[in-house]
């Protein structure tokens, strides 16, 4: 018996979900469409199975084959990586919460210090907001981004962390446009000899193929999810240099998990295959293109974004010269048929859950095949939309017609 039959309920949920991701734009950054192999793995009867503890050393038995599955996926983030031969993986975290915590967990005690970004500025909640575990648990400092430019300021951390002498320095962010220069974040740590480490989750898969520099070489720990660019499962991957390995192995399993979700694990690995074609690098370099294309036109609207551009996969439109707040601006876009998701600006007055600002990305309508062309469409629409809101539905079956010329993966 199929699903449909057994769970019509479930079934049609499903059916609906899938129609309304086929009939509208995801410009939501942290989203991708994850391909038919990699959801067949994630789908599997590996699910099935307990492994507790690492391949060669579990709790249960019945491991023979799921310890090939784990080595095979960690071998291939090495390649995906270009991991150098001291360095260590752990594909175990569930997602990219825990292995940011887990990080933590394992290399630092309550109470110490801990210099990130801070959320509205682009930073993740994990990285100490003060609503979130981590915000309670250590004292984190919060650096900003430069009021002039929306960008890092790397002589300001350099001076913050002098003052504040932190035993971790955390870059890496979920709202941040510009190319992070890491080889200055480890002059930095270097200096007030802290850990560095890198939160990699938005860029991972502009990082595997080259379109945005790697922390690797100058970094001691990375922590990435595997689903944002990198189009893969929600599930995290921790990097890190051989010397942290024993502690970071531990604060995984026993410390902060249980079993690992092997056919997660399973779906990693193919990923990182995918991750090594020539199409995927190639799908990598149009992610980057798409979003400056439609920053520019954007901006020919008259829209202000952060920093006053994008180098990535995101951009953060302020929309305070728009006369609308990032709530409303989500709600309105999403009645034409374009999905985002609100976000701060830096130094926002406003509170996180409706702030000043709307987070664009262009990963996901790159995965089905869109370029510049269709991204400058998209900005008009956009702007169309917030000058007129009354044409917003008009805009949402012109949206739905344009979607049907773009198939996205594994749907
Ligand atoms: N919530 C994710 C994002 O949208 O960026 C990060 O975990």
């Amino acid at each position: 018996m199929s699903l449909k039959t057994k769970d019509p309920q479930i079934y049609d949920l499903i059916q609906r979900e899938r129609k309304r991701e086929m009939e509208t734009l995801d410009l939501i950054a942290s989203e991708n469409f994850a391909s038919k192999e990699v959801m067949e793995a994630l789908g599997s009867i590996l699910g099935n199975k307990y492994a507790e503890n690492y391949p060669g050393k579990r709790y249960y038995g019945g491991c023979e084959i799921v310890d090939q599955v784990e080595e095979l996926a960690r071998d291939r983030v090495r390649e995906a990586f270009k991991l150098p031969l001291d360095w260590h993986v752990n594909v175990q975290p569930y997602s990219g919460s825990p292995a940011n915590l887990e990080v933590y967990n394992a290399l630092l005690e309550p109470g110490d210090t801990i210099m990130a970004l801070d959320l509205l500025s682009g930073g993740h909640l994990t990285h100490g907001s003060p609503v979130n575990f981590t915000g309670k648990t250590y004292k984190f400092v919060h650096y900003g981004l430069s009021p002039k430019t929306g960008k890092l300021d790397y002589m300001e951390i350099l001076k913050l962390a002098d003052k504040v002498n932190p035993k971790l320095i955390l870059c890496g962010y979920t709202a941040y446009s510009r190319e992070i220069d890491f080889k200055k974040f480890r002059e930095i740590a270097d200096k007030v000899r802290a850990v560095a480490m890198a939160d990699i989750s938005h860029i991972a898969g502009l990082i595997a193929a080259d379109a945005h520099p790697s922390p690797i070489p100058f970094f001691d720990v990375v922590t990435s999810t595997t689903h944002k660019t990198l189009r893969g499962p929600r599930a995290a991957i921790i990097m890190c240099k051989d010397k942290f390995a024993t502690a970071i192995d531990k604060s995984v399993f026993p410390g902060m998990q249980g079993g690992p979700h092997i056919n997660a694990i399973a779906a990693i690995a193919v990923t990182m295959k995918e991750a090594k074609t020539a199409g995927f690098r190639k799908y990598a370099e149009q992610v980057v293109k798409n979003c400056k294309a439609m920053a520019h036109t954007l901006q020919d609207f008259g829209f202000k974004i952060v920093s006053g551009g994008t180098d990535n996969h995101l951009m953060i439109v302020d929309l305070t010269n728009k006369n609308i707040t990032g709530l409303d601006a989500r709600k309105l876009l999403e009645s034409a048929g374009i999905v985002t998701s609100q976000s701060g600006i830096p130094q926002d007055p406003r509170k996180p859950w409706d702030p000043s600002g709307v987070r664009l990305g262009s990963a996901a309508v790159t995965s089905r095949g869109m370029k510049e062309k269709e991204m400058q469409k998209i900005a008009s629409w956009i702007a169309a939309v917030i000058t007129d809101p009354s044409i917003a539905a008009k805009v949402k079956q012109e949206v739905k017609r344009f979607c049907k010329n773009f198939p996205a993966p594994g749907l």
